[in-house]
């Protein structure tokens, strides 16, 4: 096999080892030979239908084994990985393939007729596996001579707003993605003897680079759930011993009377990230359970930059520590000056983690990624006197929900062209389960009328239903300031 960077610190080595790395309760286990296996099929199969090095194949299916394999046959090509949310609408999908250009397009069966007259080719995957791609991978070898790639070389595309609030494609390389899993297998103690219970999508990095590439370079394995199901979770905790999941996570288990000690005796790690958690959230889980949960930064352009250390203090309210060979630097945002420790400022972060740049974007990237290398963030923050950062705002204009970005521009913008609307602004509310949930304010042209229900059937086919407003105010004016821009704080004071 040639030198696959991504690939050999993966799973190099493994292609005859029978223990078993995928648990699909009430489905089929999968040991790393038949993982690599199958990725050898899809990797020939891709280069059958034509799928060059540095092509993208772009993907929009529902979580199963067989789209892992989908993503390690990706690697293992030479091509770059483009995960899609699910719940992304057509609309939202043509965006990312026109600028991506990719190759192969794999989506789910009952949606491959929206995609009619696309330029990639499409290929269908369902979440038990069947679709068009799996019968055209079976009459494949398993046998597959990995494409050369270097440290460097594009491995995965993944479409983020940035500080901007514009849909851009982040490219990490095989090094951002395989340094920052190893660094996190050391820091967070993974051994082939840990089972992670895997209830997050991959189609972010928390489900796919973090949580999966950390269980195949330590050797160990998942229980592999479609999705965050609670009677699922209370089940399985027993058998596992690490989960990764966003806050909502956490607070929905608390809420279970079945969770306590005693099913999770075995668990000896519990990662939380991707947004913020409150500080009674890490207090109430502690009396629950003994365990403190380890609260870690990161995000799409750069993977994980700090965490909590695994001995030592969890800090509740803190992120942790700059991963070994992580910087980070709190600067001034106007100047871009470094402030002193304890002061706030923007959070910039430089280290092997850092992304490229983003795709077909030069101008966007100098924006966000400095030519010293560090990367604004777009997060407000400090490190206090201990060394530990802490994360207190965000300056881009950004909604959190459930551990999914939600971008208030995009949603502005087809509110706004809607019959009868002069103007929107939408914000994040305070949500119990969720962390926040969007909030529209929407200014109306004299005469015309909108209400909650209306402006969410309107708004149903172009945005993912994650997206849609959970709160609709209607104002006579938005709030301004002096500078004539929209005040969002004000309208999370008012109405969250
Ligand atoms: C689902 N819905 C949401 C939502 N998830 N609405 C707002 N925010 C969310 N996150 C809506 C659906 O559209 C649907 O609406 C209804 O809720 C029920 O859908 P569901 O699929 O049954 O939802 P549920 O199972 O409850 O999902 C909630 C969740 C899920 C929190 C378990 O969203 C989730 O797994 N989030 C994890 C996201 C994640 O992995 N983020 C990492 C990004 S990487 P309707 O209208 O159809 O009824 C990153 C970097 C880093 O940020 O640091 O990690
Ligand atoms: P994404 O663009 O989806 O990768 O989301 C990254 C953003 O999520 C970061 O820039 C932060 O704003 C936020 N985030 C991630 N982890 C945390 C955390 N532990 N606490 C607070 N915010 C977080």
């Amino acid at each position: 096999m040639g030198a696959n960077h991504l690939f050999d610190g993966l799973l190099g080595g493994r292609e005859t080892d029978s223990r078993i790395l995928l648990r699909v309760p009430d489905g089929d286990d999968w040991s790393y030979a038949e993982l690599v296996g199958l990725s050898g099929r899809l990797a020939n199969l891709l280069q059958a239908q034509g799928v060059e090095p540095g092509d993208r194949v772009a993907v929009q299916v529902t979580k199963s084994v067989q789209a892992i394999a989908l993503y390690l046959a990706t690697v293992r090509a030479g091509a770059v990985f483009l995960p899609l949310n699910t719940a992304y609408t057509r609309a939202e999908v043509e965006y990312f393939l026109e600028d991506a250009e990719p190759a192969m397009f794999v989506c789910a069966s009952d949606r491959a007729a929206e995609f009619d007259g696309i330029e990639a080719r499409v290929l269908t995957l369902d979440g038990d596996g069947g679709g068009s791609l799996m019968p055209a991978a079976e009459n494949m070898t398993p046998d597959f001579t990995n494409v050369e790639r270097a440290p460097q070389d594009l491995a995965a595309i993944l479409y983020t707003s940035g500080t901007t609030g514009l849909s851009k494609g982040a490219m990490l390389s095989h090094d951002n993605l395989l340094s920052n899993a190893l660094t996190l297998v050391d820091y967070w103690r993974f051994t082939s003897a840990d089972v992670l219970l895997h209830a997050l999508p991959i189609f972010h990095t928390h489900g796919l680079f973090v949580a999966t590439n950390i269980i195949l370079i330590c050797g160990g394995s998942m229980i592999f759930l479609a999705r965050f199901d609670l009677d699922a979770m209370i089940e399985q905790l027993p058998r596992a011993t690490s989960l990764m999941g966003v806050p909502t996570f956490y607070t929905r288990l608390l809420a279970d009377d079945r969770f306590d000690r005693e099913l999770v005796a075995h668990v000896r790690l519990f990662v939380s990230g991707s947004a913020p958690m409150l500080p009674e959230t890490h207090v109430q889980f502690e009396q629950a359970t003994g365990h403190r949960i380890l609260e870690r930064y990161g995000m799409t352009e750069t993977n994980m930059n700090t965490s909590n250390p695994y001995e030592g203090e969890r800090r509740v309210g803190s992120v942790g520590f700059p991963l070994p060979g992580v910087e980070i630097n709190i600067t001034d945002p106007e100047s871009g000056t470094t402030l002193a420790d304890g002061e706030t400022g923007m959070i910039e972060v430089r280290g092997p983690n850092v992304f490229l740049g983003y795709w077909r974007k030069p101008e966007k990237t100098a924006l966000e990624l400095r030519a010293n290398g560090f990367f604004i963030t777009g997060d407000m923050g400090m490190i206090d006197s201990d060394g530990y950062v802490h994360i207190l705002g965000r300056e881009k204009d950004l909604v959190i929900s459930g551990g999914y970005n939600i971008y208030p521009k995009q949603i502005e913008t087809e509110i706004d062209a809607l019959d009868g609307v002069l103007e929107s602004a939408v914000f994040g509310i305070p949500d119990p389960d969720l962390g926040e949930a969007v909030a529209a304010a929407v200014v109306l042209e004299d005469g015309a009328t909108l209400d909650q229900e209306q402006l969410n059937a309107a708004l149903k086919p172009l945005l993912a239903r994650f997206k849609l407003p959970r709160k609709l105010v209607l104002l006579d004016e938005l709030p301004r300031n002096a500078m004539g821009k929209v005040q969002k704080n004000v309208l999370r004071d008012r109405y969250g």
